[in-house]
């Protein structure tokens, strides 16, 4: 495939509002299917079954699009610039989750960015990729030269941090793949394992969700609050917020992701007090109605019955 046509549908990418875009050939994740196995032979996906289930589809793009030869993919900077606030009763909600669903947000791009090839490639077909479908999203990421793994095990970016949601295309199109990838610059750095309150972040670059404060009040299907989570009732920022790259944060255009009401330290007897109704029609088109009434109800219990304000962490400076 000409670069011409790779350059054009980047650029189109970008137009469309995406903060950086990259391309990958398709090809077998040797490695990484080898450090998903072992993840997962661990037990460190916790209950998430479904990474088990759909190992094989997740290392392997052909299986979930048989006509895949590129992976375009999409990094979009999700950061605003609001800051918690401690304080009694306070809870906290993680940044991903102040503004509207991702999913969504991604997903409706992603199909402007396909309709759009389409149109100028009529032979040109696709299938979107936003955790619907199984990838690994952090590995096409640096392989289309969107960032490195942090030591978090999270993408970061020279431009934004790692405060970018990532997804992909992928495309029956041979398309020109990056050949500069952006190396590894977390270097001796380890303010993320040593700011993480449950010690979750077992080695560099390896997270047991086991004992993520991420998993455990959004995952989890527990009954009770199974982890102490520092004031945390959706979400964890911890990792991220204590990153040296986290200076190049950079506000968002993507005004969907500025926090919905009262969102960022919601008062958490007020949170309790809602109704499933109040819930269902208050976290509409929101990340967090993935808990459900009952799963955000036992975060809030959790919360108030370690001591709201107690031990939090350090604030972004
Ligand atoms: C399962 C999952 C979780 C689980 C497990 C987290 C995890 N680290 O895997 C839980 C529920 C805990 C979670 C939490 C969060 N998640 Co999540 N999650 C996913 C999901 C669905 C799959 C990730 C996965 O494949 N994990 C399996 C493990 C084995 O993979 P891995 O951690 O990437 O490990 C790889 C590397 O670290 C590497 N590796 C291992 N050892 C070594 C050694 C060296 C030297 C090197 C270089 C690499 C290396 O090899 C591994 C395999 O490639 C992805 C979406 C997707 N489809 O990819 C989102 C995703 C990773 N999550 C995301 C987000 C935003 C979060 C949270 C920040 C949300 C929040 N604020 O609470 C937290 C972050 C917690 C953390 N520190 O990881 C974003 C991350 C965006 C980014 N910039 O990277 C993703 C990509 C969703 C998206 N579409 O944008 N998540
Ligand atoms: S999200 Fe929170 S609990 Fe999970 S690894 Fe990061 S700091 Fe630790």
């Amino acid at each position: 495939m000409e670069r011409e046509f790779t350059l054009r549908i980047k650029e189109q990418a970008l137009h469309l509002g995406f903060s950086k875009v990259g391309i990958a050939a398709v090809a077998e994740l040797t490695d990484a299917r080898a450090r998903l196995r072992q993840w997962l032979d661990l037990g460190y996906q916790a209950t998430m079954g479904w990474m088990e289930r759909t190992f094989e589809k997740r290392t392997d793009p052909r299986l979930v699009f048989p006509e895949a030869k590129s992976v375009l993919v999409v990094a979009l900077n999700y950061f605003t610039p609001h800051q918690h606030e401690n304080g009694l009763e306070a809870g906290k909600i993680s940044r991903y989750a102040w503004g509207d669903d991702y999913h969504d947000v991604l997903t409706e791009k992603l199909t402007l960015l396909l309709d759009w090839i389409r149109q100028e490639h009529p032979a040109a077909n696709g299938k979107i990729c936003v955790d619907a479908q199984p990838a690994m999203d952090k590995v096409w990421a640096v392989q289309g030269g969107i960032g490195w793994i942090g030591k978090h095990s999270n993408v970061i970016t020279r431009e934004f941090g790692s405060w970018v949601f990532l997804g992909e295309l992928l495309l029956n199109l041979d398309l020109e793949p990056e050949t500069r990838l952006v190396p590894d610059h977390c270097g001796t750095c380890t303010a993320c394992l040593d700011a993480c309150p449950t010690g979750a972040i077992v080695a560099p670059y390896v997270v047991d969700a086991r004992r993520c404060i991420s998993f455990s009040t959004i995952e989890s299907k527990s009954e009770t609050a199974e982890l102490e989570t520092a004031g945390w009732i959706f979400g964890c920022d911890i990792c991220q917020d204590v990153c040296p790259w986290s200076r190049f944060s950079k506000t968002t255009d993507e005004t969907r992701f500025e926090p919905r009401p009262g969102l960022v330290t919601p008062n958490l007897r007020e949170l309790l007090a809602e109704s499933p109704e109040r819930f269902a029609a208050r976290f509409a088109g929101s990340p967090i109605k993935r808990t459900k009434h009952r799963g955000l109800q036992r975060n809030i219990k959790g919360v108030l019955d370690n001591g709201s304000d107690a031990g939090l962490p350090p604030e972004k400076s």
